[in-house]
This record gives structure tokens, C-alpha cells and sequence, in this order.
């Protein structure tokens, strides 16, 4: 029996830490000049209170609208890799059990439009990046109760074609309390400075397990409407939902007035092993 049929698999959970508690703000008024610092030396910046109860609600509405089919032309749901194959046979209440991801419907939904284009968000944006910023990816992330599984540490910029890195960021809004128990967001503070690593295909397209420095974790729970700014190289995942409670989160990305669309090559430059490729975004491109 070689070595490698022996491993066994690891257990997500187990790839994460719950000990430490990253500095999260009171609410946007408390950004100052040193927590603009704290951004970049950290790669993150988290915050309570970036949307009202009344906007939560209002998005949570129109992701169901979503969801639920009520949207018309919207095709963007997709559910957890399991329920993939019984998905076209699903009523839109079994479906809504199972949902990951909702994307791509700021051009669907004004009520989500509105809220990614808002001042509140870009408003932050503009003192993290120091320059207007735009809008470059908009999803919905679902944890649903038992079913959301683990998406495993990674570097947002494995995934897109736009550089420079520190000139793209994430904002996830939580729009349920996200905590440690439904699988809110995890970091390790100032990996984004270490710059790319490559990824593998493993439970996703993903850091290697071995290469996430799993005791410098810090775990982001959040209330509804709190937000975690991130930059597009902080290593960051989030574990399963063994919870009875769902977890729904917002997830935009921008880039900066100055950044640009990169392609395949340049992207390789960035993520490359053995001179191969290892990102997320161009690998079944030729
Ligand atoms: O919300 C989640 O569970 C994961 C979000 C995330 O890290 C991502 O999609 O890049």
C-alpha cells in the first residue's frame, strides 16, 4: 500500500481555529487614519453596522425573489456540488434549502444594485484604496442550515483577471449573524504581503492545506449588516455549517480606478508552480 492511499482526508473543521477574535469596529464612523494602516498591515479591515436592519431586509428579500424564481431571466443560483444532478427536477422551495451561491444580478436586482454601487460601501472603499473604486463581482454566498459546505482557504486573486492585487478588494456583508458554529469568515492577518501562492484543485480551487498557517487564524463573526473588507491576497475560507442556523452573505469585489484587466500569461505570472499555471481563474483555458 503506498503512502498516499493511507492519508485520509481532513476533516474542514479541523482547518480552522475558533480561539482568536479579529478587531472588529463598532460601526464606519470609527474608521480613522491608524485603521486605515491596520488595513493594510492586516489585509482586512471588519466593521458592525455598514448596512441597517431595514437594507438586510431589503436584500434578503430580493435574494429570495432571486432564489425563488421570481425574477425573470435570472439564471444565476447554483446549489452545493451535491444536490447539482436533482437540481432541474427541484420545486423552488426544495431548492431554496440547498442554494450556495446566487451571482451576477446587480443588472437583475435594483435593491442589490443600489446597495453595491451605495456610498456606504464605496465610501470605505475610497479611504482602504485611496482612489475611486468600481464594481467588478457581485454574489451571494448561502450557508444553508446542516448542507453549506466548507470553501476551503484561498487568495481571491487566484480567481480573477484584474491586477494589481493590492489595487482589488472584497467587502462580504453578512446578512444573517454569521458566527463560528454557521461558518462566518476566517483570515490570517498579513498573509495578503507574502503575495501570491499557488493553488490546487483539491475540495475546490484552493490553498494547499499545508500551506495555510492555521494557527495564526482569527475568526470574523459578524451581525447582520457588519462587513469585512479584505484584500484580494489575505488568505481567507470559511468551514461548513453543522448548524441548524443559515448563514446569507453578501460578497462584492472592486477594483481600484487604476487597476486593469490582465490575461492568461499575466495572471500565471502571479500564479504559477514549475512553470505551470496554479490559479483559479484560467485553468481550463488553453
Ligand atoms: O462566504 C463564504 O462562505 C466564502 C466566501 C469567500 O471566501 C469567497 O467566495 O471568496
Amino acid at each position: 500500500m503506498n503512502k498516499q492511499s493511507t492519508m485520509t482526508e481532513p476533516n474542514p473543521r479541523d482547518l480552522y481555529r475558533y480561539s482568536t477574535l479579529a478587531p472588529i469596529l463598532p460601526d464606519p464612523t470609527a474608521l480613522d487614519e491608524a485603521q486605515v494602516a491596520a488595513y493594510h498591515r492586516d489585509g482586512f479591515l471588519a466593521m458592525e453596522h455598514l448596512l441597517s436592519m431595514e437594507e438586510v431586509e431589503t436584500a434578503k428579500a430580493a435574494l429570495s425573489d432571486l432564489i425563488y424564481g421570481r425574477v425573470p431571466d435570472y439564471t444565476g443560483v447554483s446549489p452545493e456540488a451535491e444536490y447539482r444532478e436533482q437540481w432541474d427536477t427541484m420545486t423552488p422551495e426544495e431548492r431554496a434549502h440547498v442554494v450556495r451561491r446566487v451571482i451576477f444580478f446587480v443588472e437583475h436586482e435594483k435593491r442589490l444594485q443600489v446597495l453595491a454601487l451605495g456610498q456606504k460601501i464605496n465610501g470605505v472603499l475610497e479611504r482602504l484604496m485611496g482612489e475611486p473604486c468600481h464594481l467588478i463581482q457581485d454574489m451571494a454566498l448561502l450557508k444553508p442550515p446542516f448542507v453549506g459546505r466548507e470553501k476551503p482557504w484561498h487568495q481571491d486573486m487566484a480567481y480573477f483577471a484584474w491586477g494589481p492585487p493590492e489595487k482589488i478588494i472584497g467587502v462580504w456583508i453578512a446578512l444573517d449573524a454569521a458566527t463560528a458554529e454557521n461558518g462566518c469568515m476566517h483570515v490570517v492577518p498579513g498573509t495578503h504581503q507574502a503575495g501570491p501562492v499557488p493553488h490546487v484543485h483539491k475540495r475546490d480551487c484552493q490553498l494547499p492545506d499545508e500551506r495555510v498557517d492555521v494557527e495564526h487564524d482569527v475568526i470574523v463573526p459578524l451581525a447582520p449588516g457588519g462587513a469585512l473588507f479584505f484584500s484580494s491576497l489575505v488568505h481567507h475560507g470559511t468551514p461548513p455549517n453543522n448548524s441548524p442556523q443559515g448563514r446569507w452573505a453578501l460578497q462584492f469585489h472592486y477594483a481600484a480606478q487604476s487597476a486593469y484587466t490582465i490575461d492568461r500569461s499575466q495572471h500565471q505570472e502571479l500564479y504559477h508552480e514549475d512553470e505551470q499555471y496554479a490559479g483559479c481563474r484560467f485553468r481550463n483555458a488553453k
